[in-house]
Parts: structure tokens; sequence; C-alpha cells
């Protein structure tokens, strides 16, 4: 999803009634009594209007400045963002002064989400916002238009990640990851000063850093934040590790020794991403080495069905019709950006927007006809129909229960759509493949969301260490590698120095999106499919369920997204699955056949790094 600055509105989840200890309240004003109920009211009525004004402002100024990278359009962004900053931190002290008033539970809600709608505050000192609105534009700016030069032609960032798809030379994978990462060299003497600025901002509200801010958005101490996070990796863990254990294995096949040790850690450049974060690419080379395989192959159907950028949203656009939603509008079709514009820069990280918070929806993406692609476009819809359902709740509430759900919701649709069983149904294969299959297809899915857990959970954990002062500007890269190491098992292809700045080379540090957001998606979209498979009764296993067309299912589904963030996600959570808490036992549930299966082709090996 798009979040402007201020979409704090948008990004920031809501939190319970009273301030959390990791967030100190202002000292109360002395002598003064408490302001009233009514003025509590009157100044949540206010900020509504106001904040609803400037977000659409933001919101059209960023669609320009994303779809026609100039520096004027840099320029009006940074404008935009650092009025909604302004503003935003203005609301947010403004909520802290009710803090004692007895007020009903919607405007409390209303009151604690303003106390942290914002994803990168600044100080109210003159010039703090604009000064850190004008580092976010370069950023983004140098992560959008950056080119390095492979065999002559000037790549950018989504250039660069289709070749990392299918090209296996491993001189070549080395050249392009080093190539993109030094790109991200540029960034690293803006960030600190984005940092600095942030947490000034943010200990202005009363967080000890931004990142205590971020990891309280989640209807719960922020402590008890990261318990949580910790309390789902222990879960998924070991079939991570029993994943990896594999694919090294058939990397250290295909590549040899000097290339990819037997042992140790994955070379990142050989997982098809370029921050090996999803290994769907590398399919081919890790495919079980017996067997009749997936009886498809999803990008080449796609291709030999004439499938283009135009038919791949309208065939995400049909999985939610076909669940009861009302059709997208006609101004999402004219307004939307399906395909790379060949003349200018834009960024082609695919997004979703509710530009004007109502009916203004529209998708950025650069669409290449794929299996990657035809996944996303169901994810970045997700975000839309979600925006739809909540649009007649207050303004504060147009959001997802937390941004975990709203990164789910599309997810959950596309655990539906890449089933045989849908597949064959909207025609794009021929049969679909019987029981055999399904140990490739579930390989085919861990590729993607088992190997994206632990890089979704380290991301801000790098983030907020380095809010917290913990990681300073001369070990970013160090600390960001003792991550990946860590938590994916994974090394740079070359030693990196202590000019570079590794973790730039993503999209969301670059651009400042929170990313904590896509590890909860991954196992609330499970904990979603699940649920909705019972609905249904579906009584095989879980990889083959698909309730495409069920309308009963589609209500349902619909009943917790038009809750936006009026409630707690818990009670979200429970509208849909009747579950209260999020729990990867979905997950692992989904993948257990593959786990059993992977822990035999194991045997022997001395898994770990
Ligand atoms: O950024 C995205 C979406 C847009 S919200 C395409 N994702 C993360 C990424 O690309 O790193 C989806 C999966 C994780
Ligand atoms: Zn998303």
């Amino acid at each position: 999803m798009k979040l402007s600055l201020l979409a704090a509105v948008a990004a920031a989840a809501l939190a319970p009634a009273l301030a959390h200890a990791e967030a100190a309240t202002p000292p109360a004003a002395s002598a003064q009594p408490a302001p009233t109920a009514a003025e509590a009211e009157a100044f949540v009525a206010d900020a509504e209007k106001t904040l609803a004004a400037l977000n659409e402002y933001s919101q059209r100024s960023a669609w320009v400045q994303e779809t026609y990278i100039t520096d004027d359009t840099n320029w009006l962004l940074a404008k935009a963002n650092s009025e909604s900053t302004d503003a935003g931190v203005r609301f947010a002290k403004g909520a802290a002064r009710f803090d004692h008033t007895v007020v009903d539970p919607v405007t409390r809600r209303k009151l604690e989400l303003l106390k942290r709608a914002l994803v990168l505050p600044a100080s109210s000192r003159p010039g703090a916002s604009k000064e850190l609105a004008d580092i976010s534009a370069q950023l983004d700016t140098i992560f959008a238009a950056s080119t390095v030069d492979i065999d002559g032609k000037a790549l950018t960032i989504n250039d660069l990640e289709q070749l990392l798809r299918t090209e296996r030379d491993p001189a070549k994978t080395r050249e392009i990851w080093v190539k993109w990462h030094d790109a991200a060299k540029p960034m690293r003497s803006l960030y600190p000063r984005l940092v600095s600025l942030s947490n000034e901002g943010a200990r202005e509200l009363g967080y000890p850093d931004t990142g205590a801010l971020w990891r309280s958005w989640y209807d719960m101490p922020p402590a008890q934040f990261e318990a949580t996070e910790e309390r789902l990796w222990t879960q998924v863990e070991p079939l991570y590790k029993n994943l990896h254990c594999y694919v090294r294995a058939k990397l250290n096949a295909k590549y040899g020794d000097a290339v990819q040790p037997k042992t140790g850690p994955i070379r990142a450049d050989l997982t098809g991403n370029m921050w090996a974060q999803s290994w769907g690419a590398i399919y081919d080379i890790v495919k079980p080495a017996d067997g009749p395989g997936l009886g498809y192959d999803l990008t080449q159907s796609l291709v030999a069905h004439g499938y283009d950028p135009m038919k791949m949203v309208k065939t995400g656009e049909n999985f939610y019709t076909a669940a009861g939603f009302a059709p997208l509008p006609d101004t999402f079709w004219k307004r939307s950006q399906f395909t790379k514009p060949r003349d200018r820069d834009v960024v082609c990280h695919a997004s979703a927007w509710d530009v004007d918070d109502k009916d203004d929806l529209r998708v950025k993406m650069c669409i290449h006809i794929n299996d990657e692609d035809f996944y996303t476009v169901h994810h970045e819809l997700g975000h839309n129909f979600y925006q739809r359902a909540y649009k007649d709740q207050p303004t504060l509430f147009r959001n997802g229960a937390n941004d975990g759900f709203h990164e789910a919701i599309g997810d959950y649709a596309g655990l539906n759509a890449l089933t045989p069983t849908y597949l064959k149904q909207i025609g794009l294969i021929d049969a679909a493949p019987g029981p055999e299959a399904d140990i490739p297809y579930l390989l085919n899915m861990a590729l993607e969301k088992v190997a994206i857990l632990p890089w979704a959970l380290l991301v801000d954990k790098w983030r907020w260490q380095v809010f917290a002062g913990q990681t300073t500007p001369e070990h970013y890269t160090d600390a960001w590698n003792a991550l990946r190491l860590k938590y994916q098992g994974v090394t740079p292809p070359v030693p990196r120095g202590p000019d570079t700045f590794d973790p730039g080379a993503k999209f969301h540090v670059a651009d400042s999106t929170p990313y904590a957001r896509y590890y909860l998606a991954d196992i609330y979209e499970f904990q979603f499919y699940r649920a909705a498979c019972r609905q249904a009764g579906w009584k095989g296993p879980l990889n083959r369920c698909s309730v495409y067309g069920n309308k009963d299912v589609g209500a349902r589904f619909n009943a917790m997204l038009k809750l936006g963030q009026s409630k707690p996600w818990p009670e979200a959570l429970a509208a849909f699955t009747g579950e209260h808490d999020i729990d990867a036992s979905a997950i692992s549930e989904y993948f257990a056949p593959l786990n059993a299966w992977l822990t035999r082709q194991n045997k022997g090996r001395a898994c770990g790094w």
C-alpha cells in the first residue's frame, strides 16, 4: 500500500485506550483542569477534516512524483509531505492533552491513533519537517532512478530484478548484485540525518525513538510486540532451516563447492532475487529430482494464453468480484499505471493507492508477464478492495486493522489464485495435476512464503537498532549483514566495504516503509486462508483448497474488511476466523507435508550455518 508520511492514518494501527509504558505521556499541565469531552470531540473532528484534506494533497503529489520523477515533482512532494508532517505532529501533541479526559470509546481510539499516526515524525523546530521530507525524496530518487551498467546497458532495479530471475552464471549474478548494492552508496551520508531528524520528532511525541513508535502500532505494548514476533519465529524457524538446508544442497550440486559450499550460508545472489527474500525464480534448480514435477509452468501459460498487463489485472479483479465484491471503478482503469513508461523515471515498486480516501483507487506497477507479477496483481488489488470496504468509516478508521492485515488481504487471494484448481477454472491450465504434484507445488510456494520469513523479520530489526542508536553509521552495513547471516543464513557474494550502505539497496529502506507488516502478513494470510477453507467445508489438504466464487466466504471476508481500523485487530481477526491471536499454526499445517519431505531429503546433511 502507498502511504504518505501522514497517512499515518494509513500506516499506524490503533493502540489500546491508554498510552503504553514505552510511550511517555507529557507531564500533566500543573493546575489546569483536564479539557472536557466536548473539547476532545471537537478536536478530533477538526483533525479528521484537516488530515483528510492534507492526505489527499500528499497522495496526489506522491502519485505525480512516483510516476514522473523530476526535481520539480520531488520539490512538490517534499513540500506536501512536510506540511502533512507538521500537521500530524501538531495533532499528535494535541491529542495527548486529552489523556486524562474521560471520553467515549470511539473518541478515545481516535485520539490514540492520532498520537502514533506518523511514520517519520519531525520535531516542531522550524525547518525540521522540510529537511526530513527533502532527505526522504532524495533517498527515494536514488533508489528509483539509479542505473547500473550491465553489458553496456544502463539498467534500473526493475530491469535488474528480472535479470536475476533467470541469470545462472554466478560471475554475472555476482556482478549484478554488487553493482546494485554499490548504487546505494550515496544514501549512506543521508541516512544518519534522516534517523536523527525522525528521532527528534519521536522524542517530542514521548517515544524513546522512531523504532519504539513503530512498535506501538499493534494494540499491545511495544515490548510485547517484539516478543510476539519472536514467538512466531520460534514456530516457523525449523521449517525455514529445513528449506535452507535443501536449497543449499541443490545450489551446491549445480554450482560446485567453489561457488556454493555444502555448509555455511547461501550466497545471496544465487537465489534469483536481489535480496534473497523470495526464491521462486530458482525453482528449476531446486525442484525434486524425481516425480512428475509441478505439471505446468505458470509463466509459460500466461504467455501462451496471450496475457498482457491489462489481462493480468482484469483476471485479478475477477477473483474479487467472484467473491461478491463490486468491480473496480472506471477511474481505476484510466488512472492506474500498469507498465513502465518508456520516457521517464518512475517508481516501479508495486503499490496500491486510494488517492481521495474514497473511490479513486489505483495501482502503480511495471507489470511483467510472469508468475510473480500474476501473484503481485492479486496482492495489490487486495489493498484496493480493503480500501474500498472501509471507505465509509470515519477518516481515522480508514485503514487496515493493522498494517500486516493490509498486506495479507491480497496475499490471501493469491494463495487461492495460485492453486491448480483455480488455474484450471480460469483456463490457464488444461488439467489440474493430482496429489503427486503436491510436494512440488508446496516447494514452489515455500520458496516464496517460507523464504521471506526471516528477511521480513530482520529488516525492521535492523532499523530498530539504528533508530535506538545501537547501530551507528560506521556499522550500518556490517549490522545488516550480521542480521542477514543470523536469520536468513545468507551472505553477500563479496566482502562489503565501510563505504557501502547495503540496506539502502532495498526499496522499503530507501522509502522508509516499515517492514514488520510483511512478516505479520505472511502468517495472517494462512490464518485467513485456513478459516475460509473451513467455512467452505473443504476437507482435503489445505494447499489444494480454492474458495474462488464462494460468495458466503466473500461476505464474511468483507465483514472483516469493512471494520477498517475501528476495532483492535484481534476483533477483526476473530470476525473472520474466530481466532483472537496471530498464530503460525496455519502456515505450519499448510507446509506440514513438505516439511516432512524436506526432513527426509536432508537426512545425513548438516543443516544450519
Ligand atoms: O512491497 C511489497 C508489495 C507492495 S506493498 C509489492 N512486498 C514486499 C517486498 O516486495 O519486499 C510484497 C512482499 C514483500
Ligand atoms: Zn502490499
